[in-house]
Protein backbone atom coordinates (compact mmCIF):
# COMPACT_ATOMS: atom_id res chain seq x y z
CA UNK A 1 0.00 0.00 0.00
CA UNK A 2 1.05 3.73 -0.66
CA UNK A 3 1.59 5.87 2.18
CA UNK A 4 -0.99 7.94 3.97
CA UNK A 5 -0.33 12.30 3.28
CA UNK A 6 -2.08 13.62 6.55
CA UNK A 7 -1.94 16.99 5.19
CA UNK A 8 -4.39 15.70 1.92
CA UNK A 9 -5.66 12.46 2.87
CA UNK A 10 -7.36 11.37 -0.45
CA UNK A 11 -4.69 13.02 -3.26
CA UNK A 12 -7.21 15.83 -4.02
CA UNK A 13 -4.11 17.41 -5.23
CA UNK A 14 -4.04 14.55 -7.99
CA UNK A 15 -7.77 15.12 -9.17
CA UNK A 16 -6.48 19.59 -10.26
CA UNK A 17 -5.24 20.37 -13.49
CA UNK A 18 -2.06 22.26 -13.90
CA UNK A 19 -3.93 25.59 -14.60
CA UNK A 20 -6.07 25.03 -11.69
CA UNK A 21 -3.08 24.34 -9.16
CA UNK A 22 -1.37 27.35 -11.20
CA UNK A 23 -4.61 29.67 -10.08
CA UNK A 24 -4.32 28.12 -6.72
CA UNK A 25 -0.82 28.49 -5.93
CA UNK A 26 -1.10 32.15 -6.87
CA UNK A 27 -3.98 32.93 -5.16
CA UNK A 28 -2.04 31.26 -2.03
CA UNK A 29 0.94 33.49 -2.33
CA UNK A 30 -1.10 36.46 -2.55
CA UNK A 31 -3.39 35.67 0.49
CA UNK A 32 -0.58 34.71 2.55
CA UNK A 33 1.82 37.44 1.76
CA UNK A 34 -0.66 40.18 1.38
CA UNK A 35 -3.84 39.60 3.42
CA UNK A 36 -1.93 37.77 5.86
CA UNK A 37 -0.08 40.53 7.36
CA UNK A 38 -3.04 42.95 7.67
CA UNK A 39 -5.68 41.03 8.94
CA UNK A 40 -5.36 41.16 12.70
CA UNK A 41 -5.46 45.12 12.46
CA UNK A 42 -7.93 44.75 10.16
CA UNK A 43 -10.46 42.93 12.29
CA UNK A 44 -9.30 44.81 15.48
CA UNK A 45 -10.02 48.26 13.84
CA UNK A 46 -13.20 47.13 12.21
CA UNK A 47 -11.00 48.55 9.02
CA UNK A 48 -11.77 47.96 5.31
CA UNK A 49 -8.82 48.69 3.23
CA UNK A 50 -10.30 49.37 -0.70
CA UNK A 51 -6.54 48.88 -1.91
CA UNK A 52 -7.34 45.17 -1.55
CA UNK A 53 -9.71 45.10 -4.90
CA UNK A 54 -6.98 46.51 -6.44
CA UNK A 55 -4.91 44.08 -5.56
CA UNK A 56 -7.07 41.26 -6.28
CA UNK A 57 -8.03 42.47 -9.32
CA UNK A 58 -4.25 42.95 -10.67
CA UNK A 59 -3.50 38.92 -9.54
CA UNK A 60 -6.74 38.04 -11.88
CA UNK A 61 -8.66 37.24 -8.76
CA UNK A 62 -11.79 39.31 -9.54
CA UNK A 63 -14.51 37.66 -11.92
CA UNK A 64 -12.62 34.99 -12.90
CA UNK A 65 -14.92 33.06 -14.40
CA UNK A 66 -16.18 35.82 -16.70
CA UNK A 67 -14.95 35.67 -20.38
CA UNK A 68 -11.57 37.51 -20.96
CA UNK A 69 -13.00 40.12 -23.46
CA UNK A 70 -14.85 41.81 -20.14
CA UNK A 71 -11.59 41.58 -17.75
CA UNK A 72 -11.95 38.11 -16.53
CA UNK A 73 -9.91 34.92 -17.05
CA UNK A 74 -12.37 33.02 -18.53
CA UNK A 75 -11.56 30.34 -15.78
CA UNK A 76 -13.66 27.49 -14.53
CA UNK A 77 -16.01 26.68 -11.29
CA UNK A 78 -13.33 24.80 -9.93
CA UNK A 79 -10.63 27.39 -9.97
CA UNK A 80 -13.51 30.05 -8.33
CA UNK A 81 -13.68 27.41 -5.35
CA UNK A 82 -9.93 27.46 -5.36
CA UNK A 83 -9.59 30.28 -4.77
CA UNK A 84 -11.78 31.21 -2.47
CA UNK A 85 -10.50 28.08 0.02
CA UNK A 86 -6.72 30.57 -0.08
CA UNK A 87 -8.40 33.83 0.62
CA UNK A 88 -11.09 32.57 3.52
CA UNK A 89 -7.83 30.46 4.92
CA UNK A 90 -7.09 33.89 5.86
CA UNK A 91 -10.30 35.36 6.51
CA UNK A 92 -13.72 35.21 5.72
CA UNK A 93 -14.23 38.27 5.15
CA UNK A 94 -11.76 38.87 2.58
CA UNK A 95 -13.25 35.86 0.77
CA UNK A 96 -16.64 38.27 1.03
CA UNK A 97 -14.77 40.75 -0.46
CA UNK A 98 -14.11 38.77 -3.50
CA UNK A 99 -17.17 36.76 -3.60
CA UNK A 100 -19.62 39.79 -3.96
CA UNK A 101 -17.77 41.43 -6.56
CA UNK A 102 -17.45 38.05 -8.67
CA UNK A 103 -20.48 36.04 -8.12
CA UNK A 104 -22.60 39.28 -7.60
CA UNK A 105 -21.73 41.72 -9.20
CA UNK A 106 -20.20 41.13 -12.17
CA UNK A 107 -21.71 37.63 -12.88
CA UNK A 108 -25.55 39.71 -13.05
CA UNK A 109 -24.20 42.23 -15.38
CA UNK A 110 -22.62 39.45 -17.59
CA UNK A 111 -25.64 37.30 -17.89
CA UNK A 112 -28.67 39.56 -17.32
CA UNK A 113 -27.15 43.20 -18.84
CA UNK A 114 -26.92 44.27 -22.18
CA UNK A 115 -23.85 44.69 -24.03
CA UNK A 116 -23.20 48.71 -22.55
CA UNK A 117 -23.96 47.40 -19.27
CA UNK A 118 -21.38 44.50 -19.70
CA UNK A 119 -18.88 47.15 -21.71
CA UNK A 120 -18.90 49.89 -19.18
CA UNK A 121 -18.88 48.18 -15.39
CA UNK A 122 -17.17 44.54 -16.13
CA UNK A 123 -13.68 45.76 -17.00
CA UNK A 124 -13.41 48.48 -14.27
CA UNK A 125 -15.10 45.58 -12.28
CA UNK A 126 -12.51 43.02 -12.58
CA UNK A 127 -9.51 45.69 -11.75
CA UNK A 128 -10.94 46.58 -8.62
CA UNK A 129 -11.24 49.89 -9.80
CA UNK A 130 -14.95 50.16 -9.42
CA UNK A 131 -16.11 48.26 -5.74
CA UNK A 132 -19.48 46.43 -6.22
CA UNK A 133 -22.31 45.18 -3.89
CA UNK A 134 -25.41 42.96 -4.17
CA UNK A 135 -28.65 44.38 -2.19
CA UNK A 136 -30.93 41.98 -1.93
CA UNK A 137 -31.87 41.32 1.67
CA UNK A 138 -33.82 44.24 3.42
CA UNK A 139 -34.61 45.11 7.15
CA UNK A 140 -37.83 43.10 7.22
CA UNK A 141 -36.63 40.28 4.58
CA UNK A 142 -33.95 37.44 5.11
CA UNK A 143 -34.73 34.28 4.45
CA UNK A 144 -37.96 35.42 2.94
CA UNK A 145 -36.74 37.43 -0.61
CA UNK A 146 -39.57 37.41 -1.56
CA UNK A 147 -41.32 39.77 0.84
CA UNK A 148 -39.30 42.40 -0.45
CA UNK A 149 -40.64 46.20 0.05
CA UNK A 150 -38.04 48.04 -2.51
CA UNK A 151 -40.07 49.17 -5.47
CA UNK A 152 -39.43 50.49 -8.62
CA UNK A 153 -42.03 52.85 -10.57
CA UNK A 154 -41.95 53.71 -13.67
CA UNK A 155 -41.73 57.12 -14.65
CA UNK A 156 -40.70 58.73 -18.06
CA UNK A 157 -37.31 57.49 -19.63
CA UNK A 158 -36.85 55.50 -16.58
CA UNK A 159 -37.87 54.11 -13.29
CA UNK A 160 -37.23 55.83 -9.38
CA UNK A 161 -36.37 53.26 -6.78
CA UNK A 162 -37.64 53.49 -3.04
CA UNK A 163 -36.48 50.86 -0.28
CA UNK A 164 -34.07 50.28 1.77
CA UNK A 165 -31.52 47.27 1.82
CA UNK A 166 -30.12 45.52 4.78
CA UNK A 167 -26.93 43.72 5.44
CA UNK A 168 -24.82 44.77 2.54
CA UNK A 169 -21.36 43.48 1.84
CA UNK A 170 -19.49 46.34 0.81
CA UNK A 171 -21.76 48.77 0.23
CA UNK A 172 -20.37 51.62 2.23
CA UNK A 173 -17.40 51.96 -0.13
CA UNK A 174 -19.54 50.49 -3.27
CA UNK A 175 -19.51 52.23 -6.69
CA UNK A 176 -21.79 49.88 -7.75
CA UNK A 177 -24.99 49.06 -6.46
CA UNK A 178 -26.75 45.90 -8.06
CA UNK A 179 -30.25 46.20 -6.38
CA UNK A 180 -33.28 44.00 -6.58
CA UNK A 181 -36.92 45.80 -6.75
CA UNK A 182 -40.02 44.72 -7.29
CA UNK A 183 -41.19 47.02 -10.88
CA UNK A 184 -44.69 48.19 -11.66
CA UNK A 185 -43.90 47.95 -15.11
CA UNK A 186 -43.10 44.76 -14.50
CA UNK A 187 -46.54 43.53 -12.94
CA UNK A 188 -44.51 43.76 -9.93
CA UNK A 189 -41.84 40.87 -10.61
CA UNK A 190 -38.73 41.42 -9.72
CA UNK A 191 -35.91 42.75 -11.12
CA UNK A 192 -32.07 43.74 -10.91
CA UNK A 193 -31.21 47.71 -11.24
CA UNK A 194 -27.21 48.87 -11.16
CA UNK A 195 -27.14 52.19 -9.13
CA UNK A 196 -24.26 54.05 -9.12
CA UNK A 197 -22.67 56.20 -6.49
CA UNK A 198 -23.31 59.62 -6.06
CA UNK A 199 -26.70 59.56 -7.46
CA UNK A 200 -29.34 61.40 -5.79
CA UNK A 201 -31.15 59.86 -3.12
CA UNK A 202 -28.84 57.20 -2.80
CA UNK A 203 -27.07 56.17 0.57
CA UNK A 204 -25.19 53.66 2.09
CA UNK A 205 -24.38 54.34 5.75
CA UNK A 206 -22.10 51.47 7.76
CA UNK A 207 -23.25 48.76 10.24
CA UNK A 208 -20.49 49.30 12.71
CA UNK A 209 -20.04 47.26 15.60
CA UNK A 210 -20.03 44.11 14.28
CA UNK A 211 -18.44 40.92 16.46
CA UNK A 212 -18.25 38.88 13.10
CA UNK A 213 -16.95 39.44 9.74
CA UNK A 214 -15.04 42.85 11.10
CA UNK A 215 -12.70 42.89 8.07
CA UNK A 216 -15.52 43.61 5.65
CA UNK A 217 -16.71 46.51 6.08
CA UNK A 218 -21.37 46.00 5.89
CA UNK A 219 -23.64 48.69 4.87
CA UNK A 220 -27.12 49.52 4.63
CA UNK A 221 -28.18 50.68 1.13
CA UNK A 222 -31.52 53.48 1.42
CA UNK A 223 -33.04 54.44 -1.74
CA UNK A 224 -35.19 57.33 -1.54
CA UNK A 225 -36.96 58.99 -4.65
CA UNK A 226 -33.42 57.61 -6.94
CA UNK A 227 -34.26 58.45 -10.62
CA UNK A 228 -32.31 56.09 -13.00
CA UNK A 229 -32.78 55.70 -16.52
CA UNK A 230 -33.83 53.23 -18.37
CA UNK A 231 -30.18 51.75 -19.10
CA UNK A 232 -29.97 50.52 -15.22
CA UNK A 233 -32.38 47.80 -15.75
CA UNK A 234 -30.63 44.41 -16.16
CA UNK A 235 -33.25 43.39 -19.28
CA UNK A 236 -32.68 39.79 -19.12
CA UNK A 237 -33.87 38.15 -16.20
CA UNK A 238 -37.34 38.37 -14.04
CA UNK A 239 -38.34 37.26 -10.75
CA UNK A 240 -36.63 35.52 -7.70
CA UNK A 241 -34.42 33.53 -10.28
CA UNK A 242 -32.88 36.70 -11.22
CA UNK A 243 -30.83 36.90 -7.94
CA UNK A 244 -31.06 33.11 -7.21
CA UNK A 245 -28.95 32.84 -10.46
CA UNK A 246 -25.94 34.94 -8.89
CA UNK A 247 -26.81 33.50 -5.11
CA UNK A 248 -25.78 29.65 -6.53
CA UNK A 249 -22.53 30.63 -7.81
CA UNK A 250 -21.42 32.48 -4.37
CA UNK A 251 -22.92 29.95 -1.94
CA UNK A 252 -21.02 27.28 -3.87
CA UNK A 253 -17.64 29.63 -3.70
CA UNK A 254 -18.58 29.91 0.20
CA UNK A 255 -18.60 25.62 -0.14
CA UNK A 256 -15.14 25.94 -0.50
CA UNK A 257 -13.84 29.13 1.07
CA UNK A 258 -15.39 28.20 4.34
CA UNK A 259 -12.78 24.73 4.06
CA UNK A 260 -10.04 27.08 3.87
CA UNK A 261 -10.63 28.88 7.29
CA UNK A 262 -11.21 24.83 8.76
CA UNK A 263 -8.15 24.10 7.45
CA UNK A 264 -6.01 26.90 9.09
CA UNK A 265 -8.16 25.90 12.34
CA UNK A 266 -7.32 22.38 12.12
CA UNK A 267 -3.52 22.72 10.90
CA UNK A 268 -3.19 25.41 14.08
CA UNK A 269 -4.90 22.83 16.31
CA UNK A 270 -2.85 20.23 15.36
CA UNK A 271 0.23 22.31 15.82
CA UNK A 272 -0.67 23.82 19.09
CA UNK A 273 -1.32 20.19 20.44
CA UNK A 274 2.29 19.33 19.33
CA UNK A 275 4.14 22.48 20.90
CA UNK A 276 2.25 22.66 24.13
CA UNK A 277 2.64 19.88 27.10
CA UNK A 278 0.57 19.30 30.34
CA UNK A 279 1.17 16.01 32.43
CA UNK A 280 4.43 16.16 30.88
CA UNK A 281 3.89 15.18 27.57
CA UNK A 282 1.85 17.06 24.28
CA UNK A 283 -1.69 17.44 24.47
CA UNK A 284 -1.70 16.03 21.03
CA UNK A 285 -0.51 12.75 22.76
CA UNK A 286 -3.46 12.33 24.36
CA UNK A 287 -6.76 10.77 22.85
CA UNK A 288 -9.31 13.38 22.85
CA UNK A 289 -7.32 15.59 21.38
CA UNK A 290 -6.43 12.80 18.67
CA UNK A 291 -9.89 12.50 18.03
CA UNK A 292 -10.72 16.05 17.51
CA UNK A 293 -7.84 16.26 14.74
CA UNK A 294 -9.24 12.87 13.32
CA UNK A 295 -12.75 14.70 12.80
CA UNK A 296 -11.25 17.81 11.58
CA UNK A 297 -9.64 16.23 8.94
CA UNK A 298 -12.56 13.58 8.58
CA UNK A 299 -14.48 16.51 7.53
CA UNK A 300 -12.34 18.81 5.56
CA UNK A 301 -11.32 15.66 3.41
CA UNK A 302 -15.05 14.69 2.57
CA UNK A 303 -15.93 18.51 2.07
CA UNK A 304 -13.60 19.49 -0.38
CA UNK A 305 -14.46 16.00 -2.52
CA UNK A 306 -18.27 17.45 -2.06
CA UNK A 307 -17.05 20.92 -3.48
CA UNK A 308 -14.78 19.42 -6.20
CA UNK A 309 -17.67 17.56 -7.35
CA UNK A 310 -20.05 20.19 -7.64
CA UNK A 311 -17.91 22.42 -8.96
CA UNK A 312 -16.69 19.90 -12.08
CA UNK A 313 -20.55 19.44 -12.55
CA UNK A 314 -21.22 23.32 -12.82
CA UNK A 315 -18.06 23.38 -15.33
CA UNK A 316 -19.96 20.49 -17.01
CA UNK A 317 -23.53 22.94 -16.86
CA UNK A 318 -25.03 19.67 -15.33
CA UNK A 319 -25.23 21.39 -11.52
CA UNK A 320 -28.11 21.50 -10.00
CA UNK A 321 -28.59 24.23 -7.17
CA UNK A 322 -30.20 21.70 -4.32
CA UNK A 323 -26.24 20.41 -5.08
CA UNK A 324 -25.29 23.52 -3.69
CA UNK A 325 -27.60 23.71 -1.27
CA UNK A 326 -25.97 20.83 0.42
CA UNK A 327 -22.59 21.69 -0.05
CA UNK A 328 -23.01 25.45 1.50
CA UNK A 329 -24.83 23.68 4.23
CA UNK A 330 -23.31 20.77 5.01
CA UNK A 331 -19.13 22.62 4.66
CA UNK A 332 -20.36 25.80 6.35
CA UNK A 333 -21.64 23.91 9.54
CA UNK A 334 -18.53 21.74 9.56
CA UNK A 335 -16.22 24.65 9.39
CA UNK A 336 -18.19 26.27 12.06
CA UNK A 337 -17.97 23.08 14.24
CA UNK A 338 -13.96 22.83 13.65
CA UNK A 339 -13.07 26.55 14.49
CA UNK A 340 -15.24 25.69 17.97
CA UNK A 341 -13.47 22.75 18.25
CA UNK A 342 -10.56 24.83 18.10
CA UNK A 343 -11.09 27.66 20.01
CA UNK A 344 -11.44 24.87 22.41
CA UNK A 345 -8.33 22.89 21.88
CA UNK A 346 -6.31 26.07 21.93
CA UNK A 347 -7.25 26.39 25.61
CA UNK A 348 -6.92 30.27 27.55
CA UNK A 349 -5.08 31.11 24.19
CA UNK A 350 -7.70 30.18 22.10
CA UNK A 351 -9.62 33.40 22.95
CA UNK A 352 -6.98 35.30 21.96
CA UNK A 353 -6.84 37.44 18.44
CA UNK A 354 -2.99 36.88 18.17
CA UNK A 355 -4.16 32.63 17.69
CA UNK A 356 -6.77 33.56 15.13
CA UNK A 357 -9.03 30.75 15.78
CA UNK A 358 -11.73 32.27 17.37
CA UNK A 359 -11.44 35.07 14.32
CA UNK A 360 -12.48 32.27 11.87
CA UNK A 361 -14.97 30.89 14.63
CA UNK A 362 -16.85 34.49 14.81
CA UNK A 363 -16.35 34.73 11.25
CA UNK A 364 -17.92 31.34 10.35
CA UNK A 365 -21.19 32.66 12.82
CA UNK A 366 -21.92 34.94 9.42
CA UNK A 367 -21.33 32.71 7.29
CA UNK A 368 -23.19 30.05 8.24
CA UNK A 369 -26.32 32.63 8.31
CA UNK A 370 -25.92 34.66 5.23
CA UNK A 371 -26.36 33.09 1.83
CA UNK A 372 -29.36 31.36 3.14
CA UNK A 373 -29.18 29.75 6.52
CA UNK A 374 -28.24 26.73 7.70
CA UNK A 375 -31.81 25.58 8.52
CA UNK A 376 -32.81 27.01 5.36
CA UNK A 377 -30.72 25.15 2.93
CA UNK A 378 -32.30 22.06 5.08
CA UNK A 379 -35.76 23.32 3.97
CA UNK A 380 -34.44 23.52 0.12
CA UNK A 381 -33.39 20.06 0.65
CA UNK A 382 -36.40 18.72 2.53
CA UNK A 383 -38.25 19.72 -0.48
CA UNK A 384 -36.62 18.22 -3.04
CA UNK A 385 -37.03 14.91 -1.84
CA UNK A 386 -40.76 15.07 -0.21
CA UNK A 387 -42.05 17.46 -2.77
CA UNK A 388 -43.45 19.46 0.74
CA UNK A 389 -42.46 22.69 1.31
CA UNK A 390 -41.56 23.60 5.30
CA UNK A 391 -40.84 27.30 5.07
CA UNK A 392 -44.41 28.20 5.57
P1 LIG B 1 -39.25 29.57 -4.66
O1 LIG B 1 -40.72 29.41 -4.92
O2 LIG B 1 -38.46 28.44 -4.17
O3 LIG B 1 -38.55 30.13 -5.99
C1 LIG B 1 -38.97 31.35 -6.60
C2 LIG B 1 -38.40 31.40 -8.00
O4 LIG B 1 -36.96 31.36 -7.93
C3 LIG B 1 -36.47 30.19 -8.59
N1 LIG B 1 -35.37 29.65 -7.78
C4 LIG B 1 -34.13 29.52 -8.23
N2 LIG B 1 -33.57 29.78 -9.41
C5 LIG B 1 -32.27 29.53 -9.55
N3 LIG B 1 -31.50 29.06 -8.54
C6 LIG B 1 -32.02 28.79 -7.33
N4 LIG B 1 -31.23 28.37 -6.35
C7 LIG B 1 -33.39 29.02 -7.13
N5 LIG B 1 -34.22 28.88 -6.08
C8 LIG B 1 -35.41 29.26 -6.49
C9 LIG B 1 -37.63 29.24 -8.65
O5 LIG B 1 -37.48 28.33 -9.70
C10 LIG B 1 -38.76 30.19 -8.85
O6 LIG B 1 -38.75 30.60 -10.21
P2 LIG B 1 -40.12 30.94 -10.99
O7 LIG B 1 -39.67 31.22 -12.38
O8 LIG B 1 -40.95 29.70 -10.85
O9 LIG B 1 -40.69 32.12 -10.28
O10 LIG B 1 -39.09 30.82 -3.71
P3 LIG B 1 -39.44 30.99 -2.22
O11 LIG B 1 -39.88 32.39 -2.04
O12 LIG B 1 -40.33 29.88 -1.71
O13 LIG B 1 -37.95 30.80 -1.65
C11 LIG B 1 -37.69 30.20 -0.48
C12 LIG B 1 -36.20 30.06 -0.19
C13 LIG B 1 -36.08 29.91 1.27
C14 LIG B 1 -35.66 28.84 -0.90
C15 LIG B 1 -35.35 31.22 -0.67
O14 LIG B 1 -36.04 32.37 -0.63
C16 LIG B 1 -33.97 31.33 -0.05
O15 LIG B 1 -33.01 30.70 -0.50
N6 LIG B 1 -33.78 32.18 1.00
C17 LIG B 1 -32.47 32.55 1.49
C18 LIG B 1 -32.19 33.97 1.11
C19 LIG B 1 -30.76 34.22 0.79
O16 LIG B 1 -29.97 33.33 0.47
N7 LIG B 1 -30.36 35.47 0.83
C20 LIG B 1 -29.01 35.83 0.49
C21 LIG B 1 -28.82 37.32 0.43
S1 LIG B 1 -27.31 37.76 -0.38
C22 LIG B 1 -26.12 37.46 0.75
O17 LIG B 1 -26.32 36.93 1.81
C23 LIG B 1 -24.78 37.85 0.36
S2 LIG B 1 -23.57 37.61 1.56
C24 LIG B 1 -22.25 37.64 0.54
C25 LIG B 1 -20.94 37.71 1.14
O18 LIG B 1 -20.64 38.70 1.87
O19 LIG B 1 -20.12 36.80 0.81
P1 LIG C 1 -34.05 35.59 9.35
O1 LIG C 1 -34.53 35.23 8.00
O2 LIG C 1 -34.94 36.47 10.17
O3 LIG C 1 -33.75 34.24 10.14
C1 LIG C 1 -33.60 34.20 11.58
C2 LIG C 1 -33.62 32.73 12.01
O4 LIG C 1 -34.88 32.14 11.64
C3 LIG C 1 -32.55 31.87 11.33
O5 LIG C 1 -32.09 30.90 12.24
C4 LIG C 1 -33.31 31.17 10.21
O6 LIG C 1 -32.72 29.92 9.85
C5 LIG C 1 -34.67 30.98 10.85
N1 LIG C 1 -35.73 30.86 9.87
C6 LIG C 1 -36.15 31.79 8.96
N2 LIG C 1 -37.16 31.32 8.22
C7 LIG C 1 -37.39 30.05 8.66
C8 LIG C 1 -38.30 29.03 8.30
N3 LIG C 1 -39.20 29.20 7.31
N4 LIG C 1 -38.25 27.85 8.96
C9 LIG C 1 -37.36 27.65 9.96
N5 LIG C 1 -36.47 28.58 10.36
C10 LIG C 1 -36.48 29.75 9.71
N6 LIG C 1 -27.60 40.19 2.11
C11 LIG C 1 -27.52 40.75 0.87
O7 LIG C 1 -28.51 40.88 0.16
N7 LIG C 1 -26.32 41.18 0.37
C12 LIG C 1 -25.16 41.09 1.08
O8 LIG C 1 -24.10 41.47 0.59
C13 LIG C 1 -25.22 40.53 2.40
N8 LIG C 1 -24.11 40.50 3.17
C14 LIG C 1 -24.21 40.13 4.50
C15 LIG C 1 -23.12 40.30 5.35
C16 LIG C 1 -23.23 40.01 6.71
C17 LIG C 1 -22.08 40.27 7.62
C18 LIG C 1 -24.44 39.47 7.21
C19 LIG C 1 -24.59 39.12 8.67
C20 LIG C 1 -25.51 39.29 6.37
C21 LIG C 1 -25.44 39.64 5.01
N9 LIG C 1 -26.56 39.56 4.16
C22 LIG C 1 -26.49 40.09 2.88
C23 LIG C 1 -27.86 39.17 4.70
C24 LIG C 1 -28.04 37.66 4.86
O9 LIG C 1 -28.21 37.04 3.63
C25 LIG C 1 -29.23 37.46 5.80
O10 LIG C 1 -28.82 37.84 7.10
C26 LIG C 1 -29.70 36.01 5.77
O11 LIG C 1 -30.28 35.68 4.53
C27 LIG C 1 -30.72 35.71 6.90
O12 LIG C 1 -31.73 36.64 6.94
P2 LIG C 1 -32.11 37.40 8.32
O13 LIG C 1 -30.86 37.93 8.89
O14 LIG C 1 -33.22 38.33 8.03
O15 LIG C 1 -32.60 36.23 9.27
Amino acid sequence: LESFDWEDAFRFDLQLTEDERMIRDSARSYAQEKLQPRVLEAFQEEKTDPEIFREMGEMGLLGITVPEEYGGIGAGYVSYGLVAREVERVDSGYRSMMSVQSSLVMYPIYAYGTEEQRKKYLPKLSTGEFIGCFGLTEPDAGSDPASMKTVAKKVDGGYVLNGSKMWISNAPIADVFVVWAKSDAHGGKIKGFVLEKGMKGLSAPKIANKLSLRASVTGEIVMKDVEVGEDALLPNVEGLKGPFGCLNRARYGISWGVLGAAEFCWHASRQYGLDRKQFNKPIAGTQLYQKKLADMQTEITLGLQGSLRVGRLMDEANAAPEMISMMKRNNCGKALDIARMARDMHGGNGISLEFQVIRHMVNLETVNTYEGTHDVHALILGRAQTGLQAFF
